[in-house]
């Protein structure tokens, strides 16, 4: 298991749709605990694979917030919205390829979303709360959108300046 590198807005990768999942590899699996790991370390409860620069559509999850409750690693591949409630919601959202960059986004408040697992069974579930709000912002790394692309042009270049910026710097240390 490795932490692997974070790629930072703004990146072509975080942008371009990434490839169906078609084999299940002893490679993927090692995909797949390395990106729990990065997740857990960020920390974060969501990570995409174009985050790490592999253009699968896989992502994991663990919205389990309580220390008192266990915790949930999930690893969904080719992950796909089956059915979206009316209602919407507002959650503050960040994203690790824009560190420290928070804004309010609204979402559908519950999602159904069905996925391959790592046991090559078809799996569907009706999400709610952080985790609806989570799985939606990872299935959009996985067709290269970001969080910023819902806010207004002005507050998405802000953003991008500051995450050049921010580069710019990181570069030089
Ligand atoms: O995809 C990512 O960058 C991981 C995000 C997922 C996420 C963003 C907004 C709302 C829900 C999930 C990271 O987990 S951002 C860090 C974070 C941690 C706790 C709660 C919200 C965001
Ligand atoms: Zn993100």
């Amino acid at each position: 298991m490795s932490i692997r590198p974070i790629i930072i807005h703004p990146d072509p990768r975080l942008k371009k749709a990434a490839d169906p999942v078609t084999d299940i590899t002893d490679d993927l699996r090692r995909l797949a605990d390395d990106m729990l790991e990065t997740m857990y370390d960020a920390p974060g409860i969501g990570l995409a694979a174009p985050q790490v620069g592999q253009m699968v559509r896989l992502i994991v999850m663990d919205c389990v917030k309580d220390e008192g409750e266990a915790p949930r690693p999930m690893v969904l591949l080719n992950p796909r919205v089956t059915w979206s409630g009316e209602e919407c919601s507002t959650y503050e959202e960040g994203c690790l390829s824009i560190p420290e960059q928070f804004a309010e986004v609204e979402r559908p408040s519950q999602v159904e979303v069905a996925w391959l697992g790592l046991d090559g069974q078809t799996h569907t579930e009706r999400f709610d709360g952080l985790w609806s709000t989570c799985v939606q912002h990872e299935i959009d790394h996985l067709n290269g959108k970001l969080f910023i692309d819902y806010l207004k042009p002005l507050k998405r270049q802000m953003i991008t300046r500051k995450m050049q910026k921010l580069k710019r710097e990181r570069a030089r240390a």
